[in-house]
């Protein structure tokens, strides 16, 4: 049995859809022999071919957490929206029925219900029932899967849920299959299950995600459905998506629907932030089969924000497409500066971070085949995509500028600011520098014992108690405590200047020891996880923001390569018998109570500070490697601190509540009356 898995394992993707073929032709087989039986021999053949998926859920999904979970609405929608790019869908609706499962719907032209000739099996029961279904039919029949998640799909869906029903109206017919268990056809085939107007076409799919693969939550959040539903409204323009939930006694339903695509997008990015223009530039294009759209605006933010795509996937790792902008609008920019005279001939380009400071941009192309790079393949690696970028963007972005002479004045204004804003920076730093580097070590800091980055741990703690009962808590070796007083500042609204000047920033630069800004060294990193400690309270959800966005302008680097942590301290302790059980959800108290016998007495303390906490308290729940639970921050976890943050404070004051809503995972306790 083990070896088999380890063979498996080494085979490459090509193989392992041979096996599962191999498996389903044998099952045709076995079907002609046992008709006189009953159906369960080629229902078991089948659960055999998703087995794997089963095994190894994080291959596919990449996790079963609540993201995994999500990721499955994501890879049925997907179908739907692929329907839609062929031109034949413009509806899809998602429903989050009250029974715990997830309804999608499109009026596309239905799955097909043909036999497809390789697997012997309807196109229905082929897409749901074979791995990778996607290219190999692509020749015979035009089938092909959707660029989903990494190219899996509707047969994983099945594989790691309770039950999936799928619905097709197609040819005046309604066809029907329902599985169970992770892939056991309940009837085997597909079935007509009566008739429809002749002109009524579309898919149902409606799945339950199976509990004992999602076992941290199988409920929905519409908040994480609702995100995806915008972006791909926003990505597929005048495709629209209705989103309704069920579960609540008053029924929620949203559509989604932007004719403005991208561009109206950017004006969502952009709806916290002073515009320095009301004009969003939109550029698109098509070349050796690649669709390119680039919509872009910039705002007196100190941000540059560029959000980019492939085949409707986020690239939160950048890759290709986003080098081709970059070159564009190097090329470009400085050229029409050159050209207008404000730029002299002998003077230096300005540079892209001059450029691109508090510019907002989105970036979508559309790739027939598409390669992922990068630890967790989100970096388009596709060559050719460069030069695609570069020259559609550029012969646009030239021609738009030659001809609004206006905006482009405003545009050299605001690189202008950024330039000399960046020299102002430099000189201070200089100075700041040229002051205090002579211990280099904060005060505050009290540094652990081991010297290799790689197992040395810096906690960020705030208040003071918590600092001390951490410092008391803590294992000496590899982990180093830097209490921070009070808040920091808001790095939204101070300068750069005066952020380098603020002395609970100069500590944290100082403990990390590798700089920061355009200066800042990976490689220098005195620890290889920086974990902020929070209270799970207002202000605690404040700082967890301002130091995220702190690091995520000033030391990006060291969230992209998986540096930053959020501690997790429990939300509860119930005392029972004399045994300390905590809880850091509220289902996980739920669970607990459940398990306690009727009338059991117990107590139960809500933490609403780590202060409360004694040191071995929070050592053995919070900083203990082997019980803590760590959240590690994603680029896009920042980014989302970095909007919430502009938005809180920044000067437009009117999306505060939006935004308060749409992060609740970071201001969760913000009172925002
Ligand atoms: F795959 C899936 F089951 F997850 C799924 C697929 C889920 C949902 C909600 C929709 C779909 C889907 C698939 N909608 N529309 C389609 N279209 C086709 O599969 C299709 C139809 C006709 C033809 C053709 O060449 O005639 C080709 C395709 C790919």
């Amino acid at each position: 049995m083990e070896e088999e898995k380890m063979v498996e394992e080494e085979k490459t993707e090509e193989e392992v859809e041979k096996v599962s073929f191999e498996k389903i032709d044998a099952q045709k087989e076995q079907e002609q022999e046992k008709a006189k039986e009953d159906y369960s021999g080629s229902d078991i053949q089948v659960l055999k071919g998703l087995q794997p998926v089963r095994e190894r859920p994080g291959m596919y999904i990449g996790t079963t957490s609540s993201r995994g979970l999500h990721h499955l609405i994501r890879e049925i929608v997907d179908n739907a929206v692929d329907e839609a790019l062929a031109g034949y869908c413009h509806n899809i609706v998602v429903t989050l029925e009250k029974d715990g499962s997830c309804s999608v719907s499109d009026d596309g032209r239905g799955i097909p219900v043909d036999i497809v000739p390789d697997t012997g099996l309807s196109g229905v029961e082929t897409v749901y029932t074979v791995l990778h279904a996607g290219g190999k039919f692509e020749g015979s029949s035009g089938y092909k899967v959707s660029g989903g998640l990494h190219g899996v799909g509707a047969s994983v869906v099945n594989a790691l849920s309770t039950c999936v029903t799928v619905t097709v109206y197609k040819n005046g017919k309604i066809y029907q299959i329902k599985f169970e268990n992770g892939g056991h056809t309940v009837e085997p085939g597909l079935h007509v299950i009566g008739e429809c107007d002749e002109n009524k076409t579309g898919t149902l799919v409606n799945f339950v995600p199976d509990p004992t693969i999602f076992k941290e939550t199988v409920v929905f959040q519409v908040s994480e459905v609702r995100e995806y539903i915008r972006q791909t409204a926003y990505l597929n323009r005048g495709l629209s998506l209705t989103l309704i939930d069920n579960r609540e006694d008053e029924q929620l339903k949203e559509t989604y629907c932007y004719n403005g695509g991208i561009a109206e997008y950017v004006n969502f990015i952009n709806a916290g932030k002073k515009v320095c223009f009301p004009e969003v530039l939109y550029f698109d294009g098509k070349a050796q089969g690649v669709f390119v759209e680039c919509a872009m605006q910039p705002t007196t933010s100190s941000t540059y924000t560029i959000k980019s795509f492939c085949n409707n996937i986020r690239t939160a790792g950048g890759g290709t497409h986003e080098d081709g902008f970059r070159l564009a609008l190097m090329r470009e920019v400085n050229n029409y500066f050159r050209m207008r005279g404000w730029l002299k001939k002998d003077e230096q380009s300005f540079t892209f971070d001059d450029l691109t400071e508090g510019l907002t941009v989105v970036i979508s192309v559309k790739h027939p085949d598409p390669q992922y790079e990068g630890q967790v393949k989100d970096k388009l690696g596709n060559d050719e995509v460069r030069k695609i970028v570069s020259s559609i963007v550029g012969v646009q972005l030239r021609d738009y500028l030659e001809n609004n002479p206006k905006i482009g004045k405003i545009l050299y204004d605001r690189v202008l600011i950024a330039f000399k804003g960046r020299k102002a920076a430099e000189k201070a730093r200089n100075a700041v520098v040229g002051k205090s580097s002579i211990s280099g070590i904060p005060d505050k800091l009290a540094d652990c014992i081991s010297k290799d980055p790689n197992e040395r741990e810096l906690f960020i703690v705030e208040g003071n108690s918590a600092g001390g009962s951490a410092k008391n808590g803590r294992d000496a070796y590899t982990q180093a405590i830097l209490p921070l007083r009070g808040k920091i500042l808001n790095i939204e609204k101070a300068s750069a200047t005066r952020i380098e000047k603020n002395a609970e920033i100069e500590n944290m630069i100082q403990a990390i020891g590798a700089g920061y800004g355009p200066n800042f060294d990976i490689s220098k990193a005195k620890y290889h996880k920086v974990i902020i400690m929070t209270d799970a309270d207002v202000d605690g959800s404040h700082i967890r923001i301002l130091l995220l966005t702190f690091f995520y302008r000033y030391m990006k680097p060291l969230i992209e390569n998986g540096y930053v942590y959020i501690a997790q301290p429990p939300l509860y302790k119930l005392t029972y018998q004399g045994h300390d059980y905590y809880c850091f959800k509220e289902e996980e108290l739920e669970e607990l109570r459940k398990k306690l016998p009727e009338n059991a007495k117990y107590s139960l303390q809500r933490y609403k500070g780590l202060g409360e906490m004694d040191a071995s308290q929070l050592s053995e729940t919070t900083m203990d490697k082997d019980k803590r639970l760590m959240w590690k921050v994603r680029v896009e976890d920042a980014e989302d601190a970095d909007n919430a943050l502009t938005n809180l404070m920044g000067e437009n004051v009117v999306p505060r509540k939006d935004f308060i809503t749409a992060n609740a995972k970071f201001v969760k306790n913000l009172d925002i009356n």
